[in-house]
């Protein structure tokens, strides 16, 4: 079974509170298992279809539920071998995230968070989000048959995301200022008025995505990688799979631990200035910049739970310019044929980065997750990249164009 369980106080909770944060301390609350009543052996795991439900005794929901789900997780892990070369390292994979059912990684927090929706008898959900999280919780609030409000940056949500949102029904709303004022406003709007916060700061949601780790793990044959580096932005993802790596360490699935390595935009970088400088919280940034618009966050949330995987692990956390961001964005449509969003390419990057600094040996098993799907930003790539060329119907243009 399950608690919910303050990060800083200790204090816990019952399961049926409909709280983000402790009541007492105001610190971040976490899912708790207790592991040791878990029966879960890698035999009965692999007689079970490859998705997020196949982790089903770890996932906090109560028996009798009906699970909103559009079958999410199962993505592929990609052997990087092309990579490998070009970067300097022994085996490299890519965990693509981008393959979920709305393209991003937050399809696994929203099964389990809509799922959780339901139970605690919610009748509207809402999140404030830089796109990913807002056309993920729009896909599954439809799903669920409840009403959807997101509250966006205006004019600064790649098309794709803002396209996935209204799409699905949600009742989209742009505020103008960034993403951190816009969870402010969510986070006070769904106090007052009985909505259900799906953004990363419910620990409900990261139960659904600490199955990042747990598939990983299976891929390697119930094995973890030495170093898995992660995208960045709210702090949620980074902490969501450390916490699936110790879970499934716990129960003796796996037999080491991998190393967590954060990489965030150089614009956007509160995590990795709070890491470098050894500081035990993180100095919000009030104007966050960056390309790589789904991390675009001057001040994330989850920053106490990020640093706390980056200390248990060992961890780094490194930033990365927008060039070296776009750099790799090319390597990985190019050199692997996965296509994926600027946010995602920051994890490659940064193990470039950090292997030319040494930080990182040659030698080592790492995967990178990748997050989201190229298509969710195709205005990054028409700005970006070379331009068709148009030419009049002829044989000779043609050739022209091509051969010179
Ligand atoms: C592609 O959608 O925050 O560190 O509101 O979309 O858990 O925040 C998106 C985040 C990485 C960072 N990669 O994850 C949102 C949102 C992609 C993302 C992140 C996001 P967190």
């Amino acid at each position: 079974m399950f608690v919910l369980r303050c990060i800083e106080c200790g204090r816990e909770y019952d399961r049926r509170a409909m709280i983000y944060q402790c009541p007492g301390c105001s610190g971040l609350l976490e899912v708790v298992f207790q592991l040791e009543d878990v029966q879960l052996s890698r035999a009965e795991l692999e007689r079970r279809p490859f998705n997020l439900w196949r982790y089903r005794e770890l996932m906090p929901v109560e028996n009798s539920t009906r699970v909103v789900s559009l079958n999410e997780g199962g993505t592929p892990l990609y052997r990087a071998r092309a990579l490998e070369e070009e970067l300097g390292i022994k085996e490299l994979y890519v965990k693509n995230e981008g393959a979920n059912p709305t393209g991003s990684f937050k399809d696994r927090g929203m099964t389990v968070g809509v799922t959780k929706a339901l139970e605690l008898g919610a009748r509207a959900v809402g999140c404030a989000s830089t796109g990913n999280t807002s056309a993920s919780l729009a896909a599954y609030a439809a799903r669920a048959g409840i009403k959807c409000l997101v509250l966006l940056p205006a004019g600064k949500i790649a098309i794709g995301k803002l396209a996935q949102a209204l799409l699905h029904g949600a009742q989209v709303i742009g505020i103008k200022a960034n993403f951190d004022v816009a969870l402010k406003l969510i986070r006070e709007l769904c106090v007052k008025h009985n909505i259900y916060l799906l953004n990363s700061i419910n620990p409900w949601r990261l139960e659904g995505q600490k199955s990042e780790a747990f598939e990983i793990a299976d891929q390697l044959n119930f094995s973890a990688p030495d170093r898995v580096v992660v995208p960045v932005g709210n702090c949620g993802n980074i902490s969501a799979i450390w916490k699936g790596f110790r879970e499934f360490h716990e129960l003796g699935l796996i037999d080491t631990l991998p190393v967590m390595t954060g990489v965030q935009a150089e614009g956007a970088s509160p995590l990795v200035k709070a890491f470098k400088a050894g500081k035990s919280s993180i100095e919000p940034e009030p104007q966050p910049e960056t390309i790589a618009t789904a991390i675009r966050i001057g001040a994330p949330v989850n920053a106490p739970k990020a640093l706390r995987a980056l200390r248990e692990s060992n961890g780094v956390a490194e930033s990365v310019t927008d060039e070296e961001i776009i750099e790799a964005q090319k390597l990985l449509a190019r050199r692997l044929g996965i296509g994926v969003e600027p946010a995602s390419a920051a994890s490659i990057a940064g193990l470039r980065k950090l292997l030319e600094a040494g930080e990182i040996a040659r030698d080592e098993r790492v995967v990178c997750v990748t997050t989201g799907h190229a298509l969710k930003d195709p205005e990054v790539i028409f700005s970006r990249y070379e331009k068709p060329v148009e030419i009049e119907p002829s044989i000779e243009a043609l050739e022209k164009v091509i051969y010179g």
